[in-house]
């Protein structure tokens, strides 16, 4: 992980554009940050999916059959799992995916001891990258559950790789919830991404913090401004970290020129309307079986399915 990171370091910060993947946000305080983020007022898509899901769930778990298994790809804490779970006693397995070793014990252990008659299957790995379901649930009628918008911090490369892995991983007795974050007025995107308090500014900055300390980087947070830019181009909200003068930063061994004014882009946060996502799906063999769209502002849930099987 730390050679990774350093690479991605090295390797961003050389480029042209520079810049370096979202996923490197969520060190401890990466992720306790994000989860004050969720408290602004500004940042409406956590607590929209959660007050949607809460809503839907009854209407999720008719669709399912007896015996089911649900599996969750970027599981965290697993607690929206639990939205779906309360409402689906019928739900027999829960394959939580992480890439936490810690987080995915955890969250096993807890939701083993919260719903008894479940079996968790807890599975440690990359859910980007090619994995295999437990045997046991082999002949189970699979749902995969991908809420946070997280799809939305993938290119639409990446996004359509993710779920023909997931089609692939599933099999046919398959179906797919996904939450994404709507297209809307650019004002209420970008105060979401630039909240008054500045908690998300602190996120983005402790990406520096991140490098600082495991890769022996001397960023000083002060020569950076937070910057949040909806790019209608490709439908997405950009974070930049913007240089406030020419400088020189040491990260990993190398040395990095900034001018002033350039800006290292650290996360892309892309969001949709009904026929993007349809479309999307579409490339990677699923339809849109079923969506819902909570009021403004808008965040969606999408149940896909295989594309032969409509
Ligand atoms: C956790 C990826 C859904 O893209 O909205 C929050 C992360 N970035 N504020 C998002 C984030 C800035 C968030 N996701």
């Amino acid at each position: 992980m730390d050679a990774e990171f350093a690479g991605d370091v090295v390797a961003g910060l050389s480029a042209k554009k520079k810049n370096l993947s979202p996923k490197y946000f969520y060190d401890a305080t990466g992720s306790e940050l994000f989860e004050e983020i969720c408290l602004t007022p500004e940042y409406y898509p956590t607590r929209t999916e959660t007050a949607l899901l809460q809503h839907i769930a009854a209407e999720i778990a008719a669709d399912l059959p007896a015996g089911a298994v649900l599996v969750e790809f970027g599981s965290g804490a697993s607690d929206k799992t639990r939205l779906i779970l309360d409402a689906a006693p019928h739900i027999a397995s829960y394959v939580p995916i992480d890439i936490s070793k810690d987080a995915l014990e955890k969250a096993a252990a807890k939701l083993a001891q919260l719903y008894p008659a479940l079996q968790v299957l807890p599975l440690l790995g990359d859910f980007t990258a090619t994995l295999a379901l437990p045997a046991a649930t082999q002949t189970q009628a699979k749902v995969g559950f991908f809420p946070g918008s997280t799809i939305g911090n993938f290119t639409p490369e990446q996004a359509v790789q993710f779920l023909r892995a997931a089609r692939q991983l599933m099999g046919d007795k398959a179906s797919l919830l996904v939450g994404a974050d709507v297209v809307k007025d650019e004002a209420t995107l970008v105060a979401a991404y630039d909240d008054a308090a500045g908690v998300t500014a602190r996120f983005n900055k402790n990406m520096l913090v991140r490098i600082n300390r495991e890769l022996g980087g001397n960023f000083d947070l002060d020569m950076f401004d937070h910057k949040a830019i909806w790019n209608n181009e490709h439908q997405r909200m950009e974070m930049h970290l913007v240089s406030k003068a020419d400088q020189l930063v040491n990260a990993a061994g190398h040395t990095f020129a900034f001018m002033a004014g350039e800006t290292f882009h650290t996360e892309n946060s892309h969001k949709f309307t009904p026929e993007s996502f349809a479309r999307l799906a579409a490339q990677a063999g699923w339809s849109v079986r079923k969506q819902w769209i909570s009021e403004v502002p808008q965040f969606a849930v999408f149940s896909l399915v295989p594309e032969q099987t409509r």
